[in-house]
């Protein structure tokens, strides 16, 4: 009994669970696809997985689009709930990416319960930190030709930026309370940020520099 409990202890030391924070356009998702490369982690995007959702048609899918749609974060009980079923899909996991979750303070409480409940805990959050203008600008840019509704007005990203404003910065708070927060300059190029990621995430993983 003594040597499993140790070795569950050791798994859970030994996973890396990140969440990649910032505002919508930060290049939380650009970012996540560098890092799970690099070390070998499962993407957790919860944007990806309404975006399925809504493709599938099905009736969380139609729930969350109304919201989506207009800029509006998808209620809670929708997103943990999906976010739960997903962890369960990854029991040998050796660490997760969490890209666009939490987003408010009941999700960050949320995501400690389930994180608990697997014996690990947050390692670190990495926020992505780029002016309102430049998010603008690429959203903008994106909504040429991502097809995503979302992406293709104006009023409908601003409106996504004074939802992070209103609704997720508490999450970072509760994070830095923990000191488990890092701020990271997020408006160079795609290479520039994530060989600032990376100058972060290394000495949890062991690499030194
Ligand atoms: P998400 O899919 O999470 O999308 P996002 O935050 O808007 O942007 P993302 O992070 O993917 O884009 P990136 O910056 O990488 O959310 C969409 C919607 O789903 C939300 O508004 C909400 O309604 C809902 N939702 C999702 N999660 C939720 C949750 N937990 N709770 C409630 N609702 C939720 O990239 C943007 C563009 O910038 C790209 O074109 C990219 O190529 C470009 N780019 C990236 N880095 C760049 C760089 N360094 N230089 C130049 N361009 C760059």
């Amino acid at each position: 009994m003594f040597y499993y409990l140790c070795f569950l202890q050791n798994t859970a030391i030994m996973m890396l669970n990140l969440i990649l924070f910032g505002p919508p356009g930060s290049g939380k998702g650009t970012q996540s696809q560098l890092i799970i490369e690099r070390y070998s982690l499962i993407h957790i995007s919860t944007g990806d997985l309404l975006r399925n959702e809504i493709k599938a048609g099905t009736p969380l899918g139609q729930e969350a689009e109304k919201f989506i749609h207009k800029g509006q974060l998808v209620p809670d009980e929708v997103v943990i709930g999906m976010l739960g079923s997903v962890l369960e899909t990854h029991p040998q996991a050796k660490g997760f990416i969490f890209d666009g979750f939490p987003r408010t303070a009941a999700q960050s409480e949320a995501l400690d319960k389930l994180l608990e409940l697997k014996g690990t805990t947050i390692t670190k959050v990495l926020s992505l930190e780029v002016p309102e203008e430049e998010l603008v600008r690429r959203l903008l840019e994106r909504g040429k030709t991502s097809g995503r509704t979302d992406d293709a007005n104006e009023n409908v990203i601003r409106a996504r930026i004074v939802e992070y404003h209103n609704k997720t910065t508490p999450v970072a708070d509760h994070y830095a309370k923990v000191g488990k927060f890092k701020k990271v300059k997020g408006d160079g190029t795609i290479e520039d940020t994530f060989a600032l990621l990376c100058h972060e995430i290394d000495p949890l993983v062991g690499v030194t520099a």
